[in-house]
């Protein structure tokens, strides 16, 4: 007897299992770790290719360790519908920021080969290699390559263990000197779709299982860095100290007072570094990394240059040099409406109303926006966390977003054939 085609809810049931046993990909024991080039990552990468290639799937790497299944179109010559999303995890992390977006989209090419379906445009699935940039704190290095705009400095940056990024990426099968090959040519692409965790509270407020994307805010990353003296504890006056925390304490809560101050900024501190870090001296340095977001580059540029006038200004009250080294800035990026629009009629078939948000998150799409217009469906995850092993899902929400999928490559076969 011809079995029912496998629901939405199936799908998504699978997607959360597969989810777990990327999990279980880490560097560190009892929680999720899983950076740039690193075992843990192949290791997931060696999952995600054996289900690729189960759902009709050819398979390869690219040379920044990028994986990247294709599901043929109808025809040969056709262009490609990129979907993806990232399979490095933060520190400590959730099981979906990233997984998520992989494996639904998966999802979505496992019906059509169940089908023994074909689109009119071919589908390339990317896992992205490095969209969190905790190894070498520059973000979308996976992504950057695929659009050509990959920084080749930034191959000799160094990681905690002083291994450069360049050796990394060989150490994993990858091929610095290869990465223009993995440039994406823009002519050959119709758009990049992205399905990811929501990780806010916008939707679960909503009472929502899913929305769509309008934009993506920007981002600056800055590593600061407090010169003062160090000193011993017990015999140097307070009147005489160049205290680098203190000068770093200081900077701290005058980010956040400039953000909380400022509708729509976001200013975050996320790593210290105190030298030489013993509780009977007095700090020397400080080291600190700031990451401040606005959806308008204007509002974040000029918080960024208030920011650097006031560590600086703060420092030499106290005696204390402050060095500014921007690390990275990524303008924000603008969905593209006919993506969107079709990501909203998808919704609406299933009986929901289409909502639209921005993200306050970056993503993958921020660097394959150079190259096609690009479109992001978010899925409800509870309570908003992310960044953070409490990372849910509920597998009915999941299961609206594998459907929304499916239903947008339809209207997208059907609309204009996707042609760009
Ligand atoms: O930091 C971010 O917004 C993303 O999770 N990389
Ligand atoms: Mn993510
Ligand atoms: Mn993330």
């Amino acid at each position: 007897m011809h079995e029912a085609p496998a629901t939405a809810q199936t799908y998504a049931e699978a997607v959360l299992r597969r989810c777990d046993a990327l999990a279980a990909c880490s560097e560190e024991p009892g929680r999720i770790t899983r950076r740039f080039a690193t075992p843990a990552l192949a290791q997931a990468n060696a999952l995600v290719t054996e289900w690729m290639r189960a759902a009709g799937m050819a398979v390869r790497h690219d040379a920044i360790g990028n994986l990247i299944g294709r599901y043929e179109a109808a025809a040969p010559g056709a262009p490609a519908l990129l979907l993806g999303s990232h399979l490095d995890s933060v520190r400590d992390a959730g099981r979906y920021d990233g997984p998520l977006g992989v494996l639904a989209a998966l999802a979505c090419v496992a019906r059509l080969h169940a089908a023994g379906a074909r689109l009119p445009f071919a589908l390339e699935l990317y896992a992205f290699a490095d969209e969190e940039g905790v190894r070498y704190h520059t973000t979308y290095l996976g992504s950057r390559a695929a659009a050509g705009t990959f920084d080749t400095t930034s191959l000799a940056r160094a990681d905690a263990d002083g291994v450069a990024m360049a050796d990394a990426i060989r150490a994993a099968g990858g091929d610095p000197a290869a990465l223009p090959a993995a440039s994406r040519a823009a002519d050959a692409i119709i758009g990049y779709v992205e399905l990811h965790i929501e990780q806010g509270p916008v939707l679960e407020a909503l009472d929502l299982p899913v929305g769509v994307v309008t934009a993506i805010a920007g981002q600056s990353r800055v590593a600061l860095e407090f010169r003062g003296l160090a000193g011993h504890a017990g015999t140097v006056p307070m009147a005489l100290r160049r205290d680098a925390l203190c000068a770093a304490a200081e900077f701290v809560l005058a980010a956040e007072a400039q953000a909380r101050a400022t509708d729509g900024l976001v200013a975050t501190v996320g790593q210290v570094g105190v030298e030489p870090g013993a509780s009977n001296v007095i700090p020397g340095a400080a080291a600190l990394s700031l990451d401040v977001r606005h959806h308008d580059d204007a509002v974040r540029t000029a918080a960024a240059q208030a920011l650097q006038a006031r560590a600086t200004a703060n420092g030499a009250r106290r005696g204390v040099a402050a060095h500014w080294q921007p690390v990275q800035s990524s303008d924000a990026v603008r969905c593209d409406a006919r993506l969107a629009e079709l990501l909203g009629q998808a919704i609406a078939a299933q009986g929901y109303p289409a909502h639209a948000l921005p993200s306050g998150a970056g993503h993958d799409a921020v660097a394959m926006a150079v190259i096609a217009p690009v479109a992001m469906l978010f899925v409800r995850c509870q309570g908003g966390i992310s960044h953070h092993p409490a990372e849910s899902v509920a597998a009915a929400d999941v299961a609206v977003g594998i459907e929304t999928l499916s239903r947008f490559l339809g209207l997208l076969a059907a609309t204009g054939q996707g042609q760009r």
